[in-house]
């Protein structure tokens, strides 16, 4: 391996950082920064907040593009994809890069559709920063809720963008109010925007006594340092008794924390589309955002189920080589691009890396560094480098890559993507082309963590299960444009789901004598109910070899056909935990097959006994309609086992009415609102729960449902 020159720049404070060395372009000088000298941001928000048109403002700004595209041009540097263009929406995410002050910042412009969430959850263990882009006009919608929360949840460092703030109609003082009651009072403006709308008055740096549609910059200056210095103890007595000014060096190091604790979520105001904001921006993120040793690390874990034990993976370049894949393209002519972020250890073109748990490693040959749908060759990635690979056609959305079998095992904490409950069956439209049409979703599937496919034996059926609408249509055509392979499709069916109410023992023995060799394998095992949306475990805890270790991988696929197939009515098997406990094996007839088979009886055994029923997906509806259609919209909504659990008023006579109600209800709602509201109606709905069918419905799907022959 390379020996790799440490730093000695302004932004090395300690050892062990790498420099990164950018291969020339052009013949162009060499870049070179360290770790410390890294910023990953994330933007994140609402469709048509302007995160595209941000990205490439503050990139122009920052002298990497030569001039600003425009979404509606259809030249971004983010919105790459054809139907990007045509659309004037992101569907991706896309990785960018600008320098500033000789910081090296990593721009990552993510999709706001809802259906496109996923998408963007999938970035957060990117970044330690995310940045959520709020517009001035709509003020804060859905999906910059729902990321506010996943950003939350991951412990990313957060700030708030308002942007926009050029449009007409705005009332920014009250948007800042409305966004301290939905995220905190730990939303803080460390700008404001000028009154005459001509710039905005730094209200941390240097603070003036510039006018401002707020209190004073000066109260907003004091209540800013006020929550910084309270998360140090020993500073703030400095700051309260000697009454002393505190410099941004000495404030460095509490303003860190008290962004990794969630104490303090800056917010500042920009117009992405007349640049007024846009220096100040790159200079707080060059400043004051954390470094990749400055966030809190991403939660890796060891081991599976519960044994896991949490990891801390170090930004140190002389360690083992740790990346976490987040993005995955799968292109018809390269092949699988894998895009990953490194957070330990160095990556050149000669490492050789492991996917997960894989035997063989891959050599890494062509190490790029993206620019939107550019790449760069380069010779080196150190911790906190977005780094591409093509060609590898193991890789995949979520696989931790690294170089040494000490990191077997490891991977990120699951990361709560709202699950696909929108369905579409499909079919090849011409003859022959069912082996293409499967090629073609499993490329789809390993590139979209939002995607799945669902093979549902019983009904010869293949369901592409998506986000909505809008997402497993922008696949289909996708399918078409890239690999060349048109379907039909049917009505959507409902992703329901089977689990078990309580714990219940199950058995089988198995014996099998055909000729010569017989078969024999014998199981018991355990079920027991875990928390909804805890997935499957399965445990081995037999003791005394009475299953010997190679046989249980047999068991567990036995289960596992059950848990993907379904026991009672044909649905996947969720949050359940099984735990095999003993059985008997023959010394010549024991063989892997009699194990499956003997796994996957005893398991519907256990399950028959574990009074198993079946669950439906239940969403968050919010409805805005004309006042006077309420009444019919809540007696509509109850009706279809809605429960409404709020209304709002909202400006011009309008009102926003949110429930809880079964997906499987909605079939029909885009007409049945039309004609409440005469077309005066909008709705969204967003994954919520899964929750027991009624009885009758249960009934219904059980007696459908031909269980799996013999295999
Ligand atoms: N007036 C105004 N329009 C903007 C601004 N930023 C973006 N837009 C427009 O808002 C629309 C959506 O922008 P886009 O960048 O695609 O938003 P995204 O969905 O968050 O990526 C486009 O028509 C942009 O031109 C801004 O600061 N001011
Ligand atoms: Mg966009």
């Amino acid at each position: 391996m390379n020996a790799i020159p440490v730093a000695s720049g302004p932004g090395e404070q300690r050892t062990g950082v790498a420099i990164s060395q950018v291969a020339a372009e052009g013949g162009r000088e060499m870049g070179a920064y360290n770790t410390h000298d890294m910023r990953n941001i994330a933007f994140v928000g609402h469709a048509g907040s302007g995160k595209t048109t941000l990205v490439e403002s503050l990139l122009h700004a920052a002298g990497a593009i030569p001039s600003a595209g425009a979404v509606e041009r259809g030249n971004t540097v983010s919105d790459f994809d054809p139907m990007e263009r045509e659309l004037q929406h992101s569907l991706d995410t896309s990785v960018c890069h600008l320098t500033h002050d000789g910081r090296r910042i990593n721009l990552i412009d993510t999709p706001g559709y809802p259906d496109f969430a996923g998408r963007a959850i999938g970035v957060l263990p990117a970044v330690e920063t995310a940045a959520l882009v709020v517009n001035a006009q709509s003020g804060i919608e859905m999906v910059t809720e729902s990321l506010m929360e996943a950003a939350t949840q991951r412990k990313l460092c957060r700030m708030i963008i308002v942007n926009r703030i050029d449009a007409p109609d705005t009332d920014l003082p009250a948007l800042l109010h409305h966004i301290q009651d939905k995220f905190g009072s730990s939303c803080l403006p460390i700008n404001l925007p000028l009154i005459d709308g001509s710039g905005v008055a730094d209200c941390y740096f240097a603070p003036s006594a510039a006018q401002t549609a707020f209190s004073s910059v000066e109260s907003a200056h004091t209540r800013l340092i006020d929550q910084v210095v309270e998360v140090d103890e020993a500073l703030m007595e400095v700051y309260l008794e000697q009454g002393q000014e505190l410099d941004p060096a000495q404030l460095h190091e509490p303003f860190e924390q008290a962004l990794r604790e969630g104490h303090l979520i800056p917010v500042c105001f920009v117009s992405a589309q007349t640049g007024v904001g846009i220096p100040q921006l790159l200079d707080i993120f060059a400043r004051l955002m954390p470094d990749p040793t400055e966030g809190n690390p991403p939660p890796f874990l060891k081991g599976e189920g519960t044994n896991a034990m949490p990891m801390e993976v170090m930004p140190d370049k002389d360690r083992h080589v740790v990346a976490h894949v987040f993005k995955v393209v799968v292109d018809p002519f390269v092949g699988r691009v894998g895009f990953f972020r490194i957070h330990q250890g160095t990556v050149t073109p000669d490492s050789r890396l492991f996917i997960g748990d894989g035997r063989k490693p891959f050599k890494v040959a062509h190490l790029l560094e993206p620019q939107g749908i550019d790449t760069r060759e380069c010779r080196i990635g150190i911790p906190g480098d977005i780094r591409a690979v093509t060609k590898v056609d193991e890789i995949h959305f979520d696989a931790v890559l690294h170089d040494s079998h000490d990191e077997d095992m490891l991977h990120l904490k699951s990361m709560n993507c709202p699950p696909a409950m929108f369905g579409l069956a499909v079919e090849a439209i011409r003859r022959g082309d069912e082996q293409k049409l499967s090629e073609a979703l499993a490329k789809l599937d390993a590139e979209d963590p939002c995607l799945h496919v669902e093979h549902r034996a019983s009904l010869n059926e293949t369901v592409l299960m998506g986000m909505g609408d809008l997402h497993l249509r922008i696949v289909l055509e996708r399918m078409k444009a890239k690999f060349n392979v048109e379907v039909k499709t049917h009505p959507p069916s409902i992703a329901y789901r089977e689990t078990i109410t309580i714990p219940a023992e199950g058995h089988h023995r198995h014996k099998k004598q055909t000729g010569g060799a017989g078969q024999f394998g014998e199981v018991s095992l355990r079920v027991t109910p875990l928390e909804r949306g805890s997935g499957f475990e399965f445990a081995d805890k037999v003791v005394g070899g009475a299953i010997p270790g190679q046989f249980i991988p047999a068991v567990e696929k036995g289960v596992r056909q059950i848990i993907e197939s379904g026991a009672i009515a044909g649905f996947p098997m969720r949050d359940v935990r099984v735990e095999v406990y003993d059985g008997k094996h023959h010394s010549v007839d024991s063989k892997e097959i009699a194990f499956s088979t003997a796994g996957r009886k005893a398991f519907l055994d256990a399950v028959s006994k574990a009074k198993p029923i079946v669950l439906e997906p239940i969403v968050k509806l919010r409805v805005t309609a004309p006042n006077q259609a309420m009444g019919d919209i809540t007696g509509d909504l109850s009706g279809i086992r809605g429960m409404i659990s709020g209304t709002e008023a909202l400006p011009g006579n309008r009102v926003e009415i949110t429930a809880r109600v079964p997906l499987s209800e909605l079939g029909n709602y885009q007409s049945r609102l039309k004609s409440m509201t005469g077309g005066e109606g909008a709705y969204t709905v967003e994954f919520s729960h899964y929750d027991p069918v009624p009885p009758r419905t249960q009934q219904a799907l059980v007696e459908d449902f031909k269980p799996l022959e013999e295999g």
